[in-house]
């Protein structure tokens, strides 16, 4: 409530900053307003809109206020109720994905030794991909160890036609994929492929360097994953030893971040405000002999965090700028371990 014969004073307006910062539905009431509909003050500044305008000693609009209290506590109520309901969504989602040996149930069983909070191996599943529920900081999760994907060889083109549209579909039915690789071996090409279907289908990714205990020669290793796992080179990536279980408890950490990015809504507010700093700090350069402007940007879906520019001309946004855009909106949001995308629409 603020003074309407007074206007706002340094006071009003450190509360509403405060208030602003809340997530509770704001009313501004003006009172004082003992014989008018508005005050001569600007309050809209303190980001509420125009106030309510009440008098408190002559009765006036305080049964229109209680109204409008009345309405806003059954939204309240329900956009409650809808969180809560969203609290209850089933578990993420977790695929185990990797070729044949590499150690994807032997990290499976690290894990659960580890944190021995196993809640239940879910029934009704199939031999190649077992559904365990585990539950890590108050949190549970669906861990999905699926069968390895190999080469396809004449003599069994079948099955193993099979075991790959199983892995994918267990990728493709994930929130997130961990990627296990052999260390001892590195990156083959089947992992390449792997690494480019969980790209593909917009997938989180941690990416699990198993075996790590049987590597001599680390630098070797880097050099191989970095260029054959180009793909998703948004994976954070986790040398560990499923067999010692060295570095095991370093995976989790790593894909909660990558959850929280992939579900990550960013405001239109936040997003043009970034654009605009950005755009100012290093602007476009001449592209086919057309200069980019870009006039907004909006997040349009989640699940990889989609974000819509809208440019002058599609044309004139080079892939370099484009990327620019794309490592910088990574690091200012703190997006890791998801995909990205970014698409353009002309406006005039
Ligand atoms: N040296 C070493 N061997 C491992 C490690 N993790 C798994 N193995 C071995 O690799 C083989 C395949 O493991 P498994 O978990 O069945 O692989 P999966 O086919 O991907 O499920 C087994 O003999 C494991 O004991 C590790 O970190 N270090
Ligand atoms: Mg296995």
């Amino acid at each position: 409530m603020v003074d309407s014969q007074i206007g706002p004073t340094k006071e009003d307006i450190y509360v509403a900053r405060m208030l602003r910062k809340s997530t509770k539905k704001i009313i501004l009431a003006a009172n004082k307003a003992d014989n008018k509909d508005w005050t001569d003050f600007n309050f809209n500044q303190l980001g509420f809109g125009d106030p309510f305008t009440v008098s408190a000693t002559s009765g006036r609009n305080v049964a229109e206020l209680l109204d409008l209290i009345v309405e806003n506590i059954g939204k309240a109520v329900e956009e409650e109720q809808q969180e809560q309901q969203e609290e209850e969504l089933p578990p993420r989602r977790i695929a185990i994905a990797g070729r044949p040996n590499v150690g994807k149930s032997s990290l499976l069983n690290a894990f659960l030794g580890e944190k021995r909070t196993t809640v239940s191996d879910v029934p009704g599943t199939t031999r190649d991909a077992v559904d365990t529920l585990i539950e890590y900081d108050g949190t549970k999760y669906i861990l999905v160890d699926t069968a390895g994907i190999k080469k396809r060889y004449k003599y069994d083109e079948q099955l193993d036609y099979v075991t790959i549209k199983r892995s994918e579909q267990a990728i493709h039915r994930s929130d997130l994929v961990i990627l296990v690789i052999d260390g001892s071996v590195g990156a083959t090409s089947d992992d390449q492929h792997l690494a480019r279907y969980i790209a593909d289908e917009g997938k989180a990714c941690v990416v699990v360097v198993n075996k790590i205990d049987l590597v001599e020669d680390k630098a070797a290793l880097e050099e191989n994953l970095s260029h054959q796992l180009r793909f998703i080179d948004y994976a954070k990536r986790v040398n560990v030893s499923a067999l010692t279980g060295k570095n095991i408890i370093k995976i989790f950490p790593h894909i909660v971040a990558a959850l929280k990015s992939y579900n990550d809504r960013i405001t239109t507010g936040r997003l043009n405000r970034w654009l605009a700093q950005v755009t100012d700090k290093q602007p476009p350069n001449v592209h086919k002999g057309k200069v980019l402007k870009i006039y907004y940007v909006t997040q349009a879906i989640t699940r990889p965090p989609t974000f819509q520019f809208f440019v002058n001309d599609i044309d004139a946004a080079s892939e370099s700028y484009m990327r620019f855009l794309e490592n910088n909106l990574r690091e200012e949001f703190e997006l890791e371990g998801t995909p990205v995308r970014f698409s353009r629409r002309q406006h005039r």
